[in-house]
């Protein structure tokens, strides 16, 4: 008879814990309910209504997620490329419930998402899988996310909007990320938060004058 396999989780990542939640979704909800009555933001409206005119409430349009994270390796139950030999690494046993301070130091709304970029430290890029980045990024998109640096893409998903998956927010953000590297800013907006720069398409992405940390603990998830 065939062993049984180790079983692999759903995904690995460092998971907010739940007081830092609160306060980083209090924060962060302030924040949308401004970005809908910037006149800037409604400039654009249509790219998230389908209509020039018409008004959005960002905090009803993003469904939140269950619980806050950011996710290092999506193993997909053993499914995803790598899953096994992520789940294997030493530094990933070793890191097993241990406590991580992240860093959020931007925000990012699309009319699909609404994430928390991460700055990574050294300690934390350790558990950053290689090849994260580009996992599932449209072909013509690789060659600026190959030009980024390692971990670029860490996020925390705030908020999808209606029919979205999770995936789509570290998409986005590359491509914010990509964007910006090409010099494609276009209006910017001073807020309290920081500066509010708009890249088309309806991607608006928050630099933070001072991030927000947030205390998580390094798990992984098997719902
Ligand atoms: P997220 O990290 O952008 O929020 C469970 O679905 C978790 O794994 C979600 O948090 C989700 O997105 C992330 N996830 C799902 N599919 C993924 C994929 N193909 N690559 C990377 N992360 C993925």
């Amino acid at each position: 008879t065939k062993q049984k396999e180790p079983e692999l989780p759903l995904f690995f990542g460092w998971f907010l814990l739940p007081e830092e939640e609160e306060r980083i979704k209090c924060a962060t909800m302030d924040f949308l309910k401004t970005l809908d009555t910037l006149e800037a933001f409604k400039e654009h409206i249509s790219e998230f209504t389908g209509e020039a005119e018409k008004e959005v409430d960002l905090e009803q349009y993003f469904q939140n997620p269950l619980q806050l994270h950011c996710t290092t390796k999506f193993c997909d139950y053993g499914k995803a490329e790598g899953a096994k030999e992520y789940a294997e690494l030493q530094v990933v046993k070793e890191s097993l419930a241990k406590s991580y301070e992240l860093s959020v130091t931007a925000l990012i709304v699309t009319p699909r998402t609404f994430g928390a970029r991460v700055a990574l430290t050294e300690t934390q890029l350790k558990l950053w899988p290689e090849g994260a980045d580009k996992e599932g990024v449209a072909p013509a998109l690789l060659p600026s996310v190959e030009a980024l640096p390692a971990g670029s893409r860490a996020h925390v998903t705030l908020g999808c909007s209606a029919g979205v998956e999770e995936v789509q927010t570290g998409l986005d953000l590359l491509e914010i990320l990509a964007l910006q590297k090409e010099g494609k800013e276009g209006t910017q907006v001073e807020m309290d938060l920081g500066t509010l720069t708009y890249l088309s398409e309806g991607r608006w992405f928050l630099a933070l004058r001072e991030p927000i940390t947030a205390d998580t603990t390094f798990t992984f998830a098997a719902l």
